[in-house]
């Protein structure tokens, strides 16, 4: 088999750029290890930045998202005894978000995939990157039981967090960033109806977050320990949590129901420097993954993307390489600042089992300070906003 770019993992990053790509005439066959239905069946996020907003839209991926999204002009932050207060994002900064699942985006990029006949092959197994510091690089794997040898001129790493692509490049190369929270989110999804705002909340108890996915689906998260077991949470344990840690007037407006969904999550930031290692190129939770206070995972991902895709489609339409040479430092740039600001509102709304009486004071000093002042509350709408893209 031969194509212009190999894609590793079907995700939202590969099937986004497999896309994008095909609609610059460039040639790509995506490799997934799970099934459709897998891949489908996973909950994750659900905000999007303004940025990923529009590169769904300009590439004809808006129509569904614009009818079924919920748009926000930003979000509430609450703690225990104090009034909640609102981060402006539309006023500080112009920009807005929009509430539209994760799930729906990768139903839309399969629907787009059928519609353009995409080489697109699920439950591919024993995926192994050859020669990627070649010109001649080429991918094998197994599908269907027989053995196949992929020849392109790139490989695209979008096969996320535990992917084989990062590995491929050398330890000597590669430098690793990383820091692990001593907590995850255990999260549901139930089909009832969402408080009107994204709320984050800070409580002695532990943080808490109300999101949404429709007018019909709640998403709600409580922080937990590493060592949560899920079978240990009943939904009702689950609702009392989570009121237990929103003021009574936001308590008493959550409307509960059965959870359709439930899962426990660990939190943690790591990056990998460099995104590129010869004809390898790694875009999406396969170079960082953030800790989701900031709604920034799948954002990176499709800034990745619109890097790589835009550096590819030059090479192929006039052979320029320079945008190619520049994708690493360009994605880092973006990827850096999404995770400060991550790292800012994990330490801002988490308990912190370890906590002195220093941090804590500090800790409460911080979300005085982000009430009571415009210009901090300017700040971290920029970032929660995210940065614009770079020409
Ligand atoms: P993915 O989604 O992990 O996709 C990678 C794909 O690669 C496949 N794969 C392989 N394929 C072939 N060969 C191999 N050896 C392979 N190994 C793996 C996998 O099966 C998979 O299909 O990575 P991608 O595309 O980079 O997308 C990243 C996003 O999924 C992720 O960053 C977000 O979900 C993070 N995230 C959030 N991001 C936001 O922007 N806003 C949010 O509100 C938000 N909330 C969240 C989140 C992540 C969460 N969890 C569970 C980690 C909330 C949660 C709870
Ligand atoms: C979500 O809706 O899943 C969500 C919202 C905001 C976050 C993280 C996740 O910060």
């Amino acid at each position: 088999m031969k194509t212009q770019v190999a894609i590793i993992g079907g995700g939202p990053a590969g099937l986004l750029l497999s896309h994008i790509l095909h609609r610059h005439g460039v040639d790509s066959v995506v490799l997934e290890k799970n099934s459709r239905a897998h891949v489908l069946s996973r909950i994750r996020a659900g905000v999007l930045e303004q940025t990923t907003v529009d590169v769904l839209r300009q590439n004809g991926l808006g129509t569904r998202m614009d009818r079924q999204g919920h748009a926000h002009d930003g979000m509430k932050i609450v703690w225990a005894g104090r009034e909640s207060f609102f981060i402006d994002v539309k006023k500080h900064v112009n920009k807005r978000f929009m509430a539209y699942g994760q799930t729906s985006i990768q139903e839309d990029l399969f629907d787009a995939a059928d519609r353009r006949n995409a080489k697109v092959l699920s439950e591919v197994e024993d995926v192994q990157l050859v020669d990627v510091a070649t010109d001649h690089p080429c991918v094998t794997f197994r599908h269907n039981g027989e053995s196949v040898h992929l020849d392109c001129d790139y490989i695209a790493g979008c096969d996320g967090f535990h992917g084989v692509s990062r590995k491929a490049i050398p330890a000597n190369v590669l430098r690793v960033f990383e820091k692990e929270y001593p907590f995850g989110w255990l999260g549901i999804l139930s089909e009832t109806p969402p408080l009107p705002d994204i709320i984050y909340a800070n409580h002695p108890r532990g943080f808490a977050l109300a999101s949404m996915r429709s007018p019909t689906l709640s998403r709600y998260y409580v922080q937990a320990p590493l060592d949560t077991k899920i079978e240990d949470w009943s939904d009702d344990r689950f609702w009392s949590e989570l009121k237990a840690r929103y003021p009574k007037e936001l308590a008493d407006a959550i409307v509960t129901g059965p959870s359709i969904e439930k899962s426990i999550a660990p939190l943690r930031s790591f990056v990998c420097e460099p995104m590129r290692h010869g004809q390898l190129f790694l875009a999406g939770d396969a170079a960082h993954i953030v800790p989701p206070t900031g709604a920034k995972g799948l954002n990176l991902a499709v800034s990745d993307v619109f890097y790589l895709s835009r550096a590819l489609a030059a090479f192929y339409s006039h052979g320029s390489t320079t945008l190619l040479d520049g994708y690493s430092e360009m994605a880092l740039r973006r990827v850096w600042s999404s995770v400060r600001t991550s790292w800012y509102l994990t330490n801002l709304l988490h308990r912190f089992p370890q906590a002195s009486d220093f941090d804590q004071r500090t800790q409460e000093f911080e979300l005085d300070y982000l009430k009571s002042s415009h210009h901090a509350q300017a700040a971290l709408a920029e970032q929660y906003a995210g940065l614009a893209f770079e020409q």
